[in-house]
């Protein structure tokens, strides 16, 4: 491959000089988004730099691209209804190693390089942890030069903005594409019939599906760049189009606005994302999206499999197709129908590719989240979808039968059909049945996963369950979140950690180097300041950043208990008036994260949360010892700023009901002190970390299994404790609530009248004590930063590199793509 034919001077990563670039971005602007450098306002430049930027990037892809071809790789595709990519920009500059000559070429165009990122809006297209780990997979993909692809949606409109108005959240629409979107690239010619509804017609050797409901599938793609590397990744989302016949037949018929109304519907399908990741909305528009999506990205992959075979003999050794938790699982009766229906291959053969092909990860246990379809809507919405899943669960069950102690009760159990009540199809079942490899995403998930949900699955296979802990992208999470630190890291132990993050290891011998746990210290401290401005220009709210942060950012949900955090601080709020002239460690209380539209509870706590905050902020009897906020609107470009200037990380879900958790490894990288429970990852990264620098409290998920069993009584914890007892007074009696004492009374309820599923009277003592104990090291300033940094060092397992090398050696069998040097050919 032959580098000058690309247009610009690189040397040998493809950096340019900073001249070119200006020269370049001047071009962009001038030609591309057609303004005068007299008049452009920052919004031109910004998206004048990225295309610029971007041209950097198409270079690479390319050469990835045919490198790929060159060598007929085996490629991995990730199908993920979610990525949370969040902002593009600066990840792509820092991936291009041009962040200085960036700055010095808008400098010499009299541009803010700070303030352009600040313009780009979030591709907010996932919910919490489950997208939010797809965008970091990717990262790594590229980075370790695994061929893999991003299928998923792109929305129109991604998460909901949070407003919170009298404390309460108000959702508005994300209209995240309103100024277009410079880093994705519109493909029309790459579009794809994907059909709905119709009937099934039996022909001899066969079955027809006629008289569908057709939508077109139009792909948009990203470049996903590789750090350290020239191999990139694509990631492909698919946007809803009407077809041309769907205009046409009504506009023929004289019905110009009928036309127009259909395409609108039709076009609904990829309209926006569901808000919801507690219950599985039995919404038929979501199903459809699954399908929508899994489809044209299962004719996409086909036909770039064809495009280099001739026959579907290497299928399954050029092919892996991952499934992110079930929401793809369609997936598997598409490939059946396309392999079966459309290129005739024998339903064995067929099924024998799928079960090389197809690898699954689960991530959630709870009972709320589990995908059924009802058997009726499946078969209304994708009658040949439904009839597959038949024959599969017929064969199953059949071979099932056959084997010693493979009577009708297992047979009923393991159905991919639950026929207790409304016939449901079990999603999750399916999933299992046709991967080779089902993985959890934590050591503790993974095996509570094949204790309970898929207990009789792992009996009949037990080599088909693993478990891969998840990890995060130290480029994102270090590199670009906290720059302070990351200076730091460079001259303590040089710059290999971005692709090395074991290197991190180094550190331990840093901490007793002269001036380095002040030099540690000055960064948190910048980044406090650095919150802090934000907190103040978005609510008013002066911050004093010698506080201890105390943090918990992340989706709100019972399970994840902001109310046993809201509890602590009503706690303290109380001592405080109680013990007005003891020495109190000054505390910020961080909260920020969206709850589902519907998830009255979830609300509720956000509320509380707010009113908590209101009467503590305004309390002159408090002062600067206790202030609460609620960070309206959490996305991942606030996550880069809020994370960062921790100094505690809360990650307290009842232990058995957080799967992994990927925010309480972001914190620990940026040198938090972890206060949580042995639940997901946390109970790892006290191996990693050591179990003297992280405070762990509360029941085991053992204990929590236990205490249910005998019937737990949160009332006895009640009386057994008199400031639990005073803490809930205050919210039963309107305390923060004033003029309304019965705002609060359905949390009331839920944790002494409604059984306190989540167990957070029964951890309260223990989490109260243990923060005592934060405070009494907060005071040992030394003492306290030498754990954070032994937090940072002990990070280097939890780098989503390594779970990538994991997935790619275990499950996905794939080799890195070689990217020749330019100019050589290969
Ligand atoms: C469920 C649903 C139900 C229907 C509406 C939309 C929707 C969206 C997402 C989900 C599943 C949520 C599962 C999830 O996000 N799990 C999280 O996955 C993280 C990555 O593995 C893990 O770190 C978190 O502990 C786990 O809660």
């Amino acid at each position: 491959m032959d580098a000058n034919q690309f247009e610009h001077e690189y040397d040998h990563m493809g950096r340019t000089s900073v001249a070119a670039l200006k020269r370049h971005i001047a071009n962009k602007l001038i030609y591309q988004v057609g303004k005068d450098p007299v008049s452009a306002r920052p919004d031109d430049w910004m998206h004048a730099a990225a295309y610029a930027i971007r041209d950097h990037l198409v270079e690479r892809w390319m050469q990835t691209t045919r490198a790929q071809y060159a060598q007929d790789v085996k490629r991995v595709y990730y199908l993920s209804m979610e990525f949370l990519i969040g902002r593009t920009f600066s990840n792509a500059v820092l991936a291009l190693e041009l962040m200085p000559a960036l700055k010095q070429a808008l400098q010499e165009l009299e541009v803010d390089l700070d303030g352009l990122f600040d313009l780009e809006p979030d591709a907010a297209l996932g919910n919490g942890g489950l997208g939010r780990l797809a965008a970091c997979f990717l990262d790594s993909m590229a980075t370790l030069g695994v061929p893999g692809f991003g299928y998923g949606i792109r929305y129109d409109y991604g998460m909901f903005r949070q407003l919170i108005q009298d404390g309460r959240q108000v959702e508005t629409p994300d209209y995240w594409l309103t100024h277009g979107n410079p880093w994705e690239f519109p493909r029309p010619e790459v579009s794809y019939r994907v059909r709905f509804g119709g009937r099934l017609e039996d022909t001899h050797g066969g079955v027809r599906w006629v008289d569908t409901d057709d939508v077109l599938a139009m792909a948009y793609d990203t470049i996903i760049p590789g750090y350290g590397t020239m191999a990139t990744n694509t990631l492909r989302l698919w946007s809803a189009k009407a077809t041309e016949e769907m205009d046409l037949k009504a506009f023929n018929q004289g019905n110009y606005f009928g036309a127009v109304e259909t395409k609108n519907h039709s076009e609904n399908v990829s309209r926006v994302l569901y808000p919801d990741d507690s219950t599985p909305s039995g919404r038929e528009l979501r199903l459809r999206q699954e399908y929508f999506f899994v489809s044209a990205s299962v004719q996409d992959l086909i036909r770039r499999y064809l495009r280099s075979h001739t026959s579907f003999d290497q299928l399954s050794d050029k092919v892996s197709i991952h499934l992110n938790d079930t929401h793809p699982v369609l997936a598997i009766p598409e490939l059946m129908r396309v392999l079966v229906d459309e290129h005739r291959l024998p339903w064995d053969v067929a099924w024998a590719h799928c079960q090389k092909i197809f690898s699954y990860t689960n991530h959630t246990l709870m009972h709320e989240a589990l995908e059924t379809w009802p058997v009726e809507v499946l078969g209304r919405v994708l009658p040949r979808h439904l009839r597959i899943i038949f024959d599969i669960n017929a064969r199953f069950l059949g071979q099932l039968g056959s084997q010693p102690g493979g009577g009708t009760e297992l047979q009923r159990k393991l159905s991919l059909v639950d026929e207790t009540g409304e016939r449901r199809v079990r999603m999750a079942y399916l999933a299992v049945l046709a991967s080779h490899s089902v993985n959890g995403v934590s050591a503790l998930h993974s095996e509570l996963m094949k204790q309970s949900i898929f207990a009789d699955f792992a009996k009949l296979w037990p080599e088909r369950f693993n478990n891969k802990t998840n990890g995060i992208t130290p480029r994102r999470w270090l590199a670009q979140a906290n720059p302070g630190l990351a200076q730091l890291l460079d001259q303590r132990i040089g710059r290999g950690w971005r692709r090395q993050l074991d290197q991190l290891e180094g550190l331990k011998a840093a901490i007793e180097l002269p001036g380095f746990l002040g030099a540690f210290r000055r960064v948190k401290r910048q980044n406090k300041e650095r919150l802090a401005a934000l907190v103040q220009k978005r609510l008013g709210v002066s911050l004093d950043t010698t506080a201890l942060f105390d943090v918990q950012v992340k989706r709100i949900h019972e399970y994840k208990r902001q109310l046993l955090n809201v509890l602590h601080v009503i706690t303290r709020y109380r001592r405080i008036l109680d013990q007005p002239d003891a020495q109190w460690v000054p505390r910020v209380v961080v909260f920020a994260g969206k709850a589902a539209s519907a998830y009255h509870m979830a609300k509720l706590v956000i509320r509380l949360i707010n009113d908590v905050a209101e009467v503590v902020n305004h309390d002159p009897r408090v002062g600067d010892r206790l202030k609460v906020v609620f960070i309206p609107n959490y996305s991942v470009s606030l996550a880069e700023v809020i994370i960062p200037a921790a100094d505690l990380s809360e990650q307290i879900s009842t232990a058995g009901t957080e799967a992994s958790g990927t925010g309480n490894m972001k914190f620990g990288l940026n040198g938090a002190l972890t206060i949580g429970t042995l639940d997901g990852a946390n109970v790892e990264m006290r191996e990693h970390v050591g179990e003297d620098n992280i405070f762990i409290f509360g029941h085991t998920a053992e204990e929590v299994a236990g205490l249910r069993a005998r019937g737990y009584q949160p009332r006895e914890w009640l009386e057994e404790d008199d400031e639990l007892a005073g803490v809930l007074e205050m919210i039963a009696t309107g305390v923060f609530s004033p003029g309304e004492p019965a705002r609060y009374q359905p949390i009331v309820d839920t944790l002494v009248n409604w059984g306190d599923h989540y167990l957070l009277l029964a951890d309260y003592r223990s989490y109260v004590d243990t923060q005592d104990r934060v405070d009494a090291l907060y005071r040992a300033e030394d003492e306290w930063t030498r754990k954070a940094v032994l937090n940072v060092a002990g990070m280097g397992f939890f780098s989503s590199d390594r779970t990538i090398a994991e997935y790619a050696h275990d499950i996905w069998h794939s080799t890195p793509v070689h990217i020749p040097a330019p100019g050589v050919t290969d």
